[in-house]
Formats: C-alpha cells, structure tokens, sequence
C-alpha cells in the first residue's frame, strides 16, 4: 500500500500472507492510509501472487541493545561492531560520513540504501539519488507473537523496532553481504543499529542526535564476491518470511556488548 498527497508520500506498507488474509489485509491498509492526519489523494494497493516455493524462511537476527545515551560513544561501539563484522574502519566513517550528511546525490536523504564496498567504502549502488529498496519481508503469525513478547520484555514497543529487525535479518542473509548500518531520517527517533550474520543486529538507543532530520542505510558487501544483478534482485524480489525469533537482550557498557557477540560468534563457529 502506498499514500500519497500530491508527489507527497504519506504512509506505505507491505506483507506477505495467506490468500484467506487478503481482504482483511486490503481493509487494515486502507484503514491506516486513511489513518495518518493529512486525507491522502492517492491510495495504491498492489497485489502479487507468490508460489509457496518460492518463499525463504529464515530466523531472526539476535538482538542486543547497547544502553548508554552519548551519541558518539555509541558511534564509536558501531565502528567497531562493523570491523567486527568484517568492515573497514574508512569504509565505516564514508558511510557514517555520508548518512549524517545526506547520502543522496542532491544532498537529501536517500529512499533507499547505499551499497558499499566494505574495504574501500567505494559507492556500487546504480542510482546514487534514490538508492536500493529491502521489500518482500514479513513474520510468519507465530513468529510475529513471539517476537512482540520478547521485544515487549526488552521494553521495545516501537513499531520500527520489529519492522528494521526483519529488513536487516533478510538484508543480512543478501549474497556478497557483509554487514548494514542504519539509522532513522525521523528527527525524532535517534535509535540506528549494526547488522550482520556474525553480530547479530546491536542495536544503538542513540545513534544521532534529537531533532537531527538526517539518516540512512548503508549495506556493506564483499566486492569480490559480489554480482551486483543477483543483489538487487534478491533485497527487491526474493520473499522472505521470518519463521523463528531470536533473542533479545541487552548490554550495559562496549566491553559487556563485544563480550556477548564475539561468545555469540564463537558458538555458531563451533556449531556449523
Ligand atoms: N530498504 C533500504 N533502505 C531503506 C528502506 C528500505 N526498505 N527504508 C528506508 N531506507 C533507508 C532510507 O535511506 C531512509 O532514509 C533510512 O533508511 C531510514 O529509514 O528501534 O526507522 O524508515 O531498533 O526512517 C532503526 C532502529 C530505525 C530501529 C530505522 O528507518 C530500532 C528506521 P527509516
Ligand atoms: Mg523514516
């Protein structure tokens, strides 16, 4: 569903169901296009058929919350999350350079993200204005319920909380890809996180400051490895249902944080 006043977006969403859900999906999209202040002019609803083969399963990220407030202690964790992960540190401030200051060619914040190469932080993705959009994921119901309490528990109510979880779990299995850097274009919501296979998605309460209009996504890839056709139309076609939660805890301080994701990487070393 998309919303629109004039060239104006105003909402937009996205799921993937049973066919029996169809009309009661139809009903709550309007609903919420016709739920968001301004009367849109324009309401969109797109319908595609998906085989049920076609469908990849997969279990969410773990999540953890670093919980200190300083912008650019937390900054500095996300840095180093990302070498973690496999990321250069030039690459990291390009991105983190680019993010807060408008990664669009004009200058704007990007739609969509940039990609990177994750050694050299050299820009690959084809239209540098709007970037590449993550779309075709969604929780199955069960995996849906579940990770609401979990997230409930962690005191992690916000709806983009869930929705930035799932689009980093399907971005993060994506071919050639390394790791992702978010954070928010809302001037109101300063959260951002890191996101890898290895890591996990750490999450940063703080990523920019209150009020500050800018924001964006980075996915850092393996530019050897990388096909740039099978990429894109893997995050903007390949569907993608979360089927099993992770967990979701959170960490104190840098030390307690690197601690449990590096225990995190080890065991799934050992265990594959
Ligand atoms: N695919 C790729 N990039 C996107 C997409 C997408 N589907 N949607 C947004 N972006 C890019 C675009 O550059 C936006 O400016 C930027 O990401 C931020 O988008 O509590 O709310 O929708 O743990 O503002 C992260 C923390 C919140 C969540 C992310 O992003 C948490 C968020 P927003
Ligand atoms: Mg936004």
């Amino acid at each position: 569903m998309r919303a629109s006043v004039g060239s104006r977006h105003l909402s937009g969403a996205e799921r993937i169901i049973p066919i029996e859900k169809l009309e009661d999906t139809a009903h709550e999209f309007v609903a919420r296009a016709l739920g968001k202040g301004s009367l849109p002019d324009r309401i969109v609803l797109g319908v595609d058929a998906l085989s049920a083969g076609s469908l990849i399963a997969l279990k969410a990220l773990d999540l953890v919350t670093l919980t200190v407030q300083g912008v650019s202690e937390s900054r500095e964790a996300a840095l180093k999350t990302l070498e973690m992960a496999g990321v250069s540190e030039k690459a990291v401030e390009d991105a983190m350079r680019l993010i807060s200051t408008g990664a669009a060619l004009s200058g704007e914040n990007m739609r969509g993200a940039m990609i990177m190469d994750a050694r050299t932080g050299e820009r690959l993705e084809p239209d540098r204005e709007r970037g590449v959009r993550a779309s075709r994921f969604d929780w199955t119901e069960p995996a849906s319920n579940r990770i609401d309490l979990l997230l409930a528990d962690a005191g992690l109510t916000h709806f983009r909380t869930k929705e930035a979880l799932a689009l980093a779990t399907k971005v993060a299995h994506a071919p050639a890809m390394v790791a992702e850097l978010c954070w928010s274009d809302d001037p109101d919501y300063t959260a951002g996180y890191v996101a890898s296979i290895r890591t996990g998605y750490v999450r940063f309460p703080f990523l920019k400051e209150y009020g500050d209009p800018r924001g964006g996504r980075a996915f850092f890839v393996n530019g050897d490895a990388l096909n740039t056709d099978a990429l894109i139309e893997y995050l903007q076609k390949a569907a993608v249902r979360i089927a099993e939660a992770g967990t979701c805890r959170s960490a104190g301080d840098a030390h307690e944080l690197f601690r449990l994701i590096k225990h995190d990487a080890q065991a799934d070393m050992q265990g594959a």
